[in-house]
């Protein structure tokens, strides 16, 4: 086969249409849309933030979560930059690290901007709906570099997005334990059965009882009304 027998494909072009087939079949049950961009630019969004270390990849997921309060001294979004697809909801979860802590756009709009609070567990919710780069600080740390940034799909452009609710740590109160295993084993509390109740005749109570007691005198009667008679016959007269 020369290339030429193909037309508008060289053997290079080739061998990538092998390789991506590949890569489509070894990644299926993700079925997460590849994108031409896996670099953002942040325009020096992340000059200032110690932590940032390129963009964390977390398509192919319906929610992330990013750590408020990360680093050492808690003074720090963990990780400070994400890339989703887009429809993905975004948790921002406190740790309780650093004290209080915000999430607030700027640079790409003002769109959303969460309560102030340090309590752990505290959450925030952002779903982005379209494609484009959000950034976001926190306003009392944004001078010791608490910023981040979440690209969403392409990158290009100011991506839609739907502001959630902010949820206190107290009100979210952990996991709520759930499950619960009901039921356990059946018949186990079938009746034992206790086998009271079954009378048992002791043959020295029936001369005991009253009823006993009468019947060996009516046993006996016959010869006491003898005796009677007889004394009537010879006493009389
Ligand atoms: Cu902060």
């Amino acid at each position: 086969m020369e290339p030429s027998d193909t037309p508008g494909l060289s053997r290079r072009d080739l061998f990538r249409v092998g390789v991506g087939a590949t890569a489509a079949a070894a990644t299926a049950t993700a079925a997460s849309p590849t994108y031409a961009q896996e670099t953002f630019e942040y325009e020096g969004w992340f000059d200032d933030v110690d932590s940032f270390d390129g963009t964390v990849d977390m398509t192919g997921e319906d929610e992330v979560t990013v750590n408020v309060g990360a680093g050492a001294a808690g003074l720090a979004f963990d990780p400070p930059a994400i890339h989703v697809d887009p429809g993905t909801t975004v948790v921002f979860e406190w740790t309780g690290e650093g004290g209080g802590h915000n999430v607030a756009e700027r640079e790409t709009g003002e769109r959303y901007e969460s309560e102030r609070t340090g309590e752990g567990g505290s959450r925030f919710d952002i779903t982005f709906d379209s494609d484009g780069i959000s950034k976001y600080i926190c306003m009392p740390h944004v001078a010791n570099g608490m910023k981040g940034a979440v690209a969403v799909g392409s990158g290009e452009g100011a991506p839609e997005l739907t502001v959630g609710e902010m949820v206190a740590g107290s009100e979210a109160g952990g996991d709520g334990g759930g499950e619960g295993e009901g039921g356990g084993s059946d018949g186990e509390s079938e009746g034992e059965g206790e086998g009271e109740g079954g009378t048992s005749i002791d043959p020295l109570s029936v001369l005991s009882s009253p009823f006993g007691l009468s019947a060996v005198i009516a046993l006996l009667s016959p010869l006491v009304v003898a005796v009677l008679m007889r004394r009537e016959e010879s006493g009389e007269e």
